[in-house]
């Protein structure tokens, strides 16, 4: 049998670690792996409204997958892509971008083409997507098989994105060599370790916590993407420890767990007494390395004494100003498991759902609203959070037994959370997947929609129509007038589904608690999307004091001494 072209082998290969679609928009020059993936059966095609859509898509499906496919056309598909790659690079995500470009027959004459500058330049945008990456290959019959491995075995070690272009001309040829065939993504070690260092540091690590009397765990996302989570519990659970998450790790482990606490976000943190908690602990375990910005850290006002703190990274411990290096996430994560002494038990504060209030007749709130929600979410299902005003309060919402939460707490880009819906939709095999998104973040890319009805996902969208960038009057500087450019085109988004050609979907305006009430009690039985337009008041946004404005943005002169 003859070997398969470069296009059709990258594919194969990337299926073999579990993935099973391919998210993109297609174009000339990208045309031979288009057609590559007709001839690979174990991938399904998705075309998605744009690319930088497909990239969102592709981000939520690498975090349910642990990897994800993404592929655009030369200059303007790759570069309408790049921020939400450059998102999947922040947020830790193996996203396999492949990018096609023009034939060599073409490049060797220097002739000049479209999606370019018209002046036979062809270099211009690899260094572009290519910093979105951590790793890039330009395949060709000769190489694609051994740089095929290598960017791989990279973008798994690193989990973050990696660039491939492959020029249509070398797409359509055959690899020359002996093809491989990988095995999926759980059976692969990822990144080695140093048998002294790793020793040493469960040795430390395993001391610190003997001699601990009120240790505590905080979670972070970066666990989940080495595929960490389930042994992350098991060490939770067989040491008892405490434990809490970032608003970014949040969703990783499950909440139902004895020892969860809570958030802790500095003066952020929910419920109340957790951020004591984890302050006046004698040694704070954090698993996954902590993302330390504003929006994950309650405007940097965690306070963590190096002294007694250890940090588990991807591929190092720290313990005060002992680094031991290379130890990989996993290799730590099993050591502790197998070593697991229960800690001293102290009181772990419960965090309860939030209260039930409002009468059928009330107009809808965000205190009406989340406390509904949280009661509709069920094991297996997957929430995803889009950035603004629900962010902060989903991040305060328990989420119940066997549901998981993907948010965008470190890159942010407002826009992410439909497609990301549609990637994660996709990606599960069980379990609803629910979306909480404000209007003016939907408007960016609400033309996914159209791609979730052509592809028959069923996912639970809830859009918060209040007419404005909500969050951004929270966090602007007070001033006597509302903000022309916060406030958002007047959009009826609840007809948006079937203009999109959405069948079987249930679309509706609620304004009411009863009116909420009666459609989730409607969404129970129904097997279809469902695409809810909720009305929240716009003067819920009330601007945060001058003094906070000024310690988000740091924008006054100090106080010399
Ligand atoms: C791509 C991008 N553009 C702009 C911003 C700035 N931004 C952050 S939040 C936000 C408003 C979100 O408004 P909406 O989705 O309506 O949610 P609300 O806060 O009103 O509930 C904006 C514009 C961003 N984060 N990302
Ligand atoms: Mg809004």
């Amino acid at each position: 049998m003859s070997n398969p072209t470069v296009a059709e082998y990258v594919l194969c290969r990337l299926a073999d670690l579990g993935i099973s679609h391919i998210f993109g928009v297609p174009g000339d020059y990208s045309f031979g792996i288009n057609d590559a993936v007709e001839n690979v059966p174990s991938l399904r095609w998705v075309a998605c409204a744009n690319e930088l859509n497909a990239a969102y898509a592709a981000d939520g499906y690498a975090r349910v997958r642990g990897a994800a496919i993404l592929n655009t056309t030369f200059g303007v598909g790759e570069l309408s892509a790049i921020n939400g790659v450059m998102g999947s690079k922040a947020h830790r995500l193996p996203v396999f971008h492949l990018v096609g470009s023009p034939s060599e027959r073409i490049k060797y004459q220097g002739l000049a083409t479209h999606h370019n500058l018209g002046d036979g330049d062809f270099g211009r945008f690899k260094p572009i997507s290519e910093s979105a990456c951590c790793v890039s290959a330009e395949l060709t019959p000769d190489n694609a098989i051994e740089e095929t491995e290598r960017v791989i075995r990279e973008a798994l070690r690193q989990s973050m994105p990696a660039y491939i272009t492959i020029s249509e001309l070398c797409g359509r040829q055959r690899v020359i060599g002996v093809p491989k065939v990988g095995v999926p993504l759980d059976q692969i070690k990822r990144q080695g370790s140093d048998p002294e260092e790793l020793a040493a540091a469960l040795t430390e690590i395993t001391n610190r916590l003997t001699e601990a009397r009120q240790p505590v765990a905080v979670v972070e996302a970066l666990v989940a993407r080495y595929g960490m989570a389930e042994e992350a519990a098991r060490f939770i659970s067989r040491t008892n420890i405490v434990f809490v998450t970032t608003p970014n790790g949040k969703g990783t482990l499950d909440e139902s767990m004895p020892e969860f606490l809570g958030v802790y976000t500095g003066e952020g943190s929910w419920p109340e007494g957790v951020c004591d908690r984890v302050e006046a602990a004698d040694l704070v375990l954090a698993l996954g390395g902590l993302a330390n910005v504003e929006l994950n850290t309650g405007a940097w006002s965690t306070r963590f004494d190096p002294a007694k703190t250890i940090t588990i990274n991807d591929r190092w411990v720290q313990a005060g100003g002992k680094i031991f290096t290379p130890v990989a996430i996993d290799d730590v994560l099993r050591g502790l498991v197998e070593r697991a002494q229960p800690v001293p038990s102290v009181p772990a504060i419960q965090p309860q759902a939030p209260a039930m209030v409002g009468s059928p007749d009330e107009r809808l709130t965000s205190a009406n609203l989340y406390p509904r929600l949280q009661r509709m979410l069920h094991a297996g299902d997957s929430l995803v959070i889009e950035t603004g005003t629900c962010m902060f309060h989903l991040a305060k919402t328990l989420l119940p037994r066997g549901v998981e939460s993907h948010s965008q707490t470190l890159w942010g880009s407002i826009g992410w959370g439909t497609p990301a819906a549609l990637g994660v939709a996709m990606a599960k095999t069980n379990g609803r997947t629910w979306l909480v998104t404000g209007d003016g973040s939907h408007q960016l890319t609400y033309n996914e929609i159209a791609v979730m009805g052509r592809y028959g996902i069923k996912p639970v969208i809830l859009v918060l129509n209040n007419g404005i960038y909500g969050v951004e009057y929270v966090v602007a500087e007070p001033v006597d007038h509302p903000h022309e450019y916060n406030n958002l085109a007047n959009v009826q988004y609840h007809l948006i589904p079937a203009a999109m050609g959405c069948r079987g979907w249930l679309a509706r305006r609620v304004g009411t608690v009863a009116e909420l009430e009666e459609a989730f009690a409607a969404i129970s039985g129904h097997d279809g999307g469902v695409y809810l337009e909720v009305m929240i008041p716009p003067e819920e946004s009330q601007p945060e004091p001058a003094a906070y404005f000024n310690r988000q943005y740091k924008l006054s002169t100090p106080e010399p001494a």
